[in-house]
């Protein structure tokens, strides 16, 4: 079903499930400190110890070995290679990535490094973080470094992963690391990630091998309005979602739209001439995060409810200048996040990038779903219901592709069950399941079957 060069893999992200956070030199990051704050994460989790990846490495790559993945996308932890977020690479931190790398590298699997996955350093938060223009700086400095330490071997760069996620969950709903609930803080995050973005790939397109790819991961949201009269609805979430990142990094000019959605947060006065050029640098392939579609309707009469992706009114919301859109619950199957499961986004999503952006080959660079997964008297894990997930997924791909979407690899959400953010380790994404008390590994079904797609290269016809 999938051409004979389609990468199959596996992600997961540094502060996730590396562990070892306080060796080697490492420094704290916005999340160590944000999982320390009571309130924050559940059950006052962390990732101190995580999946202990940091010391099982050799255990973790054999295991990638044992799927067959072609390709295996993990995330660099800024602090660990540069502690404090300014200054020289911190040798005993990028030994970590050496050895990974080149464990990737005898196993036959394809490194694919993302730069950013949410640990900022907290040095950086303390002197303003992403709302502060000089962290795009940083940021370009720090992927240097990567690209002269690491880009004779990585296969693809991701620079950032789901700027959504940094900029509006980060700084606007404080449900994210930092905490901070600051809307024209958001937009000026937003900003500072998609410039950092382009500086970034031009810092590696110099310091890096000339074959590496270049790429971004972004959480695209595909959006629906219940009927054609919430088109307005539609437009204005997408907007906010997808075109703040999707205009600069592409297009090199964000939508005039965006500015007169958002004028009564920000002037948007932290966009330099010349800056909306520099976000936009030509990149090899666009990485897309999908786990569920979303639906909208324009709210009627004010004072309403945000239902089903955020809070109540008077909470602090990622939805900056949506106060006329109401978020509507979808109908299940739902996962164990809550979250729809409706595969047809995913290929209505990569038909349009297709549309909207050709020329520009896309990645599933996440698609996954948490489940209870309960352990059977014998220690299996027959996780059906995410067999059933992925196969829908992987089919839906496969449609794309054969509407003409040029994908090229699909990543898997993910290896192993890890420090789910704010939900710390109480949902379970993994194909591999890790006890909590003892840290060791298990092949759920789910594992067993995804070896299976991979060494067929599809999975069978619907
Ligand atoms: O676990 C996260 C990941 O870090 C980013 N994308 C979504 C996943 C599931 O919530």
């Amino acid at each position: 079903m999938f051409p004979t060069d389609f990468l199959w893999g596996t992600a997961t992200a540094a502060y996730q499930v590396e562990g070892a956070a306080a060796e080697d030199g490492r420094t704290p990051s916005i999340w160590d400190v944000f999982s320390r704050t009571p309130g924050k994460v559940t059950r006052g989790e962390t990732g101190d110890v995580a999946c202990d990846h940091y010391h099982r490495l050799e255990e973790d790559l054999d295991i990638l070995a044992g799927l067959g993945v072609g390709a295996y996308r993990f995330s660099i932890s800024w602090p660990r290679v540069q502690p404090g977020g300014s200054g020289p690479a911190n040798p005993r931190g990028l030994a970590f990535y050496d050895r990974l790398v080149d464990g990737l590298l005898a196993r036959d699997i394809a490194p694919v490094a993302t730069l950013y996955h949410w640990d900022l350093p907290q040095e950086l938060e303390e002197v303003g973080g992403w709302p502060h223009r000089d962290t795009a700086f940083r940021f370009a400095e720090y992927a240097r470094l990567m690209g002269e330490a690491l880009g004779d071997r990585v296969h693809t760069w991701i620079t950032l992963n789901e700027p959504w996620c940094t900029a509006y969950l980060g700084y606007a709903s404080g449900v994210h690391a930092p905490g901070r609930t600051d809307a024209a803080a958001a937009l000026a995050a937003v900003h500072h990630l998609n410039l950092g973005h382009g500086l970034a790939v031009r810092a590696l397109r110099e310091a890096a091998d000339p074959a590496a790819r270049m790429s971004v991961t972004l959480n695209l949201h595909h959006v629906r309005g219940v009927s054609e009269a919430d088109a307005e609805a539609v437009r204005r979430v997408d907007t906010l979602a997808n075109l703040a990142f999707l205009g600069p990094m592409l297009d090199g000019a964000y939508p005039r739209s965006l500015f007169d959605d958002t004028a009564a947060v920000t002037d948007w006065a932290f966009v330099q001439d010349g800056d909306e050029a520099a976000a936009c640098a030509p990149l090899d392939v666009l990485g897309v995060n999908y786990y569920n579609p979303v639906l909208v309707r324009r709210r009627e009469g004010g004072a309403g409810r945000e239902t089903a992706d955020g809070p109540a009114d008077g909470v602090a919301s990622p939805w900056i200048a949506c106060q006329d859109v109401e978020f509507v619950r979808q109908p299940g199957p739902y996962t164990e996040m809550g979250w729809n499961i409706d595969e047809t986004g995913l290929t209505e999503l990569l038909l349009r990038l297709r549309r909207d952006h050709p020329g520009l080959p896309t990645m599933i660079t996440e698609n996954g779903a948490a489940f209870p997964d309960p352990v059977e008297a014998d220690g299996r894990v027959s996780d059906d219901d995410r067999i059933d997930y992925l196969r829908r997924h992987i089919r839906a791909v496969a449609e794309a592709m054969a509407g003409g979407a040029d994908v090229r690899g699909y990543f898997l959400w993910s290896l192993m069950d890890n420090f789910e953010w704010a939900h710390g380790y109480a949902k379970r994404f993994g194909v591999v399941r890790v006890d909590r008390g003892t840290l060791e590994r298990t092949w759920k079904d789910s594992a067993h079957w995804y070896r299976g797609v991979i060494a067929a290269n599809g999975v069978e016809q619907g």
